[in-house]
């Protein structure tokens, strides 16, 4: 196979930090799409996960934090002919950029979303995320985060999301694997990733994944397009942790129903030319 997504900068990652796993996992899975870096586009925000664009060949687009979302999905209609990558952490997606979430899910906009879930802000030194465990002490949660946790499967299968999934950045292969059919969805794919913060995150280790991570779809009872049967599983935490296509539908994408696209991506398609003496007459 060829490697033509290799990782190619050092990288400001502490060393077992999870990102590696997600770098390479998704190299790995672009390369056995037979994908090549000039038609994918990285888009992220700020934290160490909207670094890792830096991290890998491809064209990038590093917006503000939390704005992963809308930035990736303006290019996106822009140029409807890349595969559209967004990368962020559960800050940047489901703190600041939380809004944008539910409307990209919404929207069907055909753009995989890669979601670096360690359960807390790492760029800013661990503070609590809203994938924060209850109870678990950061910088700004002395006495133990008190508020519900977010559940951004819960979240996109309530809104139709079209392609909800979890994975770990620990089984690389299951997360290669999974990227590879978010990134083939028709629509708004989400795979939230299990991260340890090696760093930040003291509870949500490696190990502690380990020992309670499976793969639902595994089970033969399992039906990934049972909307209700998806839900209810996307709420099971704890003892054992689901990882797999939680949820999976076709619904038209919102690139299908722009009638702008119809012709094919704007960036292909002719510029108008206006006469510039006859606009100006319109402001004399
Ligand atoms: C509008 C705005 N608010 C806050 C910040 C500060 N800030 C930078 S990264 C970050 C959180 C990063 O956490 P997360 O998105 O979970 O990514 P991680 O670093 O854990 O990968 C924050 C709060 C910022 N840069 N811009
Ligand atoms: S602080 Fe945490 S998320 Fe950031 S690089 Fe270190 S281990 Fe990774």
């Amino acid at each position: 196979m060829n490697k033509l997504f290799a990782i190619c900068r050092e990288t400001a990652w502490c060393p077992g930090c999870g990102n590696f796993g997600i770098l390479n996992a998704l190299s790995q899975a672009l390369d056995g799409l037979g994908l090549e870096p000039k038609d994918v586009l990285f888009v992220s925000g700020i934290g160490q996960a909207g670094k890792t664009p830096h991290y890998i060949k491809g064209n990038v687009l590093n917006t503000l934090h939390g704005r992963t979302l809308p930035t990736a999905t303006g290019a996106k209609i822009a140029n409807s002919g890349l595969t559209v990558i967004a990368i962020g952490g559960d800050g940047d997606g489901y703190a600041e950029g939380g809004n944008h979430f539910i409307h990209a899910l919404r929207r069907n906009i055909d753009i995989t979303y890669l979601v670096h879930n360690n359960q807390v802000f790492g760029l800013t030194k661990g503070q609590a995320s809203p994938s924060s465990d209850p109870g678990m002490m950061t910088g700004t949660t002395p006495w133990g985060v008190y508020n519900e946790p977010f559940n951004p499967l819960a979240a996109a299968i309530s809104m139709n999301g079209s392609f909800v999934a979890r994975s770990f950045a620990g089984d690389q292969e299951h997360l290669a694997k999974t990227i590879q059919a978010a990134v083939k969805h028709p629509g708004f794919a989400l795979v939230d990733i299990l991260q340890p913060c090696v760093t930040f995150n003291k509870i949500n280790t490696y190990q502690w994944y380990r020992a309670r991570v499976y793969d639902l779809n595994q089970d033969p009872d399992y039906d990934f397009t049972n909307r209700r049967q998806a839900w209810e599983k996307s709420w099971e935490w704890g003892e054992r942790i689901p990882i797999g296509i939680f949820y999976r539908s076709e619904r038209p994408t919102l690139c299908d129903q722009l009638p702008a696209l119809k012709n094919g991506p704007l960036v292909r398609q002719p510029i108008p030319c206006p006469n510039i003496d006859q606009v100006l007459a319109q402001f004399r």
